[in-house]
């Protein structure tokens, strides 16, 4: 079969429009995530209005993506799932790509070609390089030190951008740099840890009013639930289009973007291709991480303690559906401030329906990796919303129980074969802090006290006490009776008013 390129592309399959030569956009991070939103987004507002925007894409560290996708000449399908069933379209967009760990001043040169007008990120939680503790630059992360030490040579995404945009301040064209990641207030929190390590890393003070003045940092609440490629996924490919493509994308068809319309030197027409401008992302951003992302994590951790390998597993079983739905009626859709012309309702059915799609094959595991990073733009502040009302949130308290006896179980309990697969970087420090443990109480409890979520949060022990709890609850009882119990205490808070 050949090999998938731009002669072999079959016609019609094209999503919006190829590229021209020219780059307009700096992307970093590769991953499947960018190429199923970002791109696709910019390949239909080539389409309705051309213009010079090319993705220069850099992966982090894996040489992988890039050299199937340079192979492909930048090309490669994606495959969306659906009730309609399977659909493959071609996207054409990224005309340069490069690898940071093979060469990093290739991204700082990028980074500072004023050709280039902005820089969009697919980092993950992990790339900002934030304090659990505080939300502040991180600077006991050994990378961060590293790069404050020696600026010029940056392992840290941080310290990256950072030296990038330090280097553009000399000719000073304008760029923004757009967050494409899960965090509240995306745009303001990178723009934070940025000017955190440039004041640490002693810049200049031209540097320091280039990037307070000339570069934008949009917020923006990005949604697309894009799994892991499998081999599967390269023969669906094969199958239905009759290409060989080494790079797939499977993905769901459900797309939002939200965006602050705030870019310091043009932009596609994105808002072209169905992405929503406007002054009201961080409220959408809230819909998403607490309604979406939160709810996710709890499915996750609940579907992995109960076996199950897939989201769309875990959403089938009862005891999930009924703990999701008591969360977010209680502990997070009292907490957000909806945006305009919200329906609640109806966004709720929606999400219920893109969890069930089981021919995504979006796994459980996917979603509980990195957790220790991921919960804080999840659980905290809902969490501390309730408490200072006086109430205990059951459900929330159940998600971080059941990230805690997914990546760090309590000794002789057996989270079963999916927890394996969760990647957590915090591993190592959380089996550091609860050797002493002597039960899974204060095996809890320890994880608790050990900065891996805000002080602000492990102070009430109205919160700590209950996460305790739980987590003995599913160690002695299993993950189903303990969600059981937390679910009901959440629904009788319901009926008192
Ligand atoms: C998920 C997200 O892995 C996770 O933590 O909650 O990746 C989720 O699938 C996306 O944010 C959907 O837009």
């Amino acid at each position: 079969m050949r090999r998938l390129s731009r002669h072999t592309t079959p016609a019609g399959t094209l999503i919006g429009a190829a590229a021209g030569d020219l780059t307009g956009i700096v992307h970093l991070g590769l991953g499947n995530f960018h190429r199923a939103h970002a791109a696709v987004y910019t390949a239909d507002a080539l389409a309705a209005r051309p213009g010079d925007w090319g993705i220069y894409g850099f992966a982090n560290r894996s040489p992988a993506v890039v050299s199937a996708m340079r192979a492909q000449e930048g090309r490669y399908a994606i495959v969306e799932y659906s009730d309609d069933g399977r659909r493959v379209g071609v996207l054409d967009v990224h005309r340069n790509l490069g690898v940071v760990a093979e060469d990093r001043d290739a991204f700082v040169a990028a980074l500072a070609d004023p050709a280039h007008r902005i820089l969009t990120l697919t980092v993950s939680e992990v790339g900002y390089c934030r304090s659990p503790r505080t939300g502040t630059l991180d600077l006991d992360l050994a990378d961060v030190r590293a790069d404050l030490a020696n600026p010029s040579h940056p392992r840290s995404t941080v310290g990256l951008i950072a030296r990038g945009l330090a280097v553009r301040a000399a000719q000073g064209a304008p760029i923004a740099v757009l967050s494409c990641d899960n965090l509240q207030s995306n745009g303001h929190a990178t723009r934070s840890v940025v000017t955190e390590f440039l004041h640490a890393s002693g810049a200049s003070e031209d540097v320091l009013s280039f990037v307070a003045n000339q570069v934008s940092f949009p917020n923006s609440m990005v949604d697309r639930i894009v799994p892991a490629t499998t081999s599967q996924t390269s023969a669906e490919v094969a199958e239905l289009i009759g290409v060989d493509d080494r790079c797939p994308v499977p993905a769901e068809s459900f797309t939002m973007w939200v965006l602050e319309d705030d870019f310091a030197a043009g932009r596609p027409a994105w808002e072209q291709a169905g992405a929503i401008m406007s002054d009201e992302v961080q409220a959408y951003e809230l819909v998403k991480l607490r309604l979406l992302n939160g709810s996710h994590s709890l499915i996750a951790y609940l579907g992995i303690l109960d076996g199950q390998a897939g989201i769309a597993d875990a959403w089938a079983q009862d005891f999930v559906q009924d703990a999701v739905r008591a969360g977010i009626a209680v502990d997070y859709l009292p907490t957000i401030a909806l945006p305009k012309g919200f329906d609640p309702d109806a966004y709720l059915r929606s999400l219920a329906h893109r969890w069930a799609n089981a021919a995504l094959g979006h796994r459980t595991s996917q979603v509980g990796t990195d957790g220790s990073v991921k919960l804080l733009q999840r659980i905290p502040e809902p969490a501390l919303i309730a408490l200072r009302a006086g109430r205990v949130p059951h459900l929330l308290a159940l998600t971080v129980a059941g990230w805690i006896c997914t990546a760090a179980p309590p000794p002789g309990f057996d989270p079963g074969p999916y927890a394996a697969e969760v990647r957590e970087p915090a591993r190592p420090r959380l089996a550091e802090v609860t050797r002493a443990a002597t039960s899974p109480r204060d095996h809890a409890i320890a994880v608790l006290r050990n900065g891996f979520l805000p002080d602000t949060l492990t102070e009430h022990t109205a919160f700590t006490d209950r996460v305790a709890d739980l987590v003995l609850a599913i160690t002695r009882s299993g993950v189903r009776a303990a969600a059981r119990e937390a679910t009901e205490a959440a629904n009788q808070d319901r009926k008192v008013p």
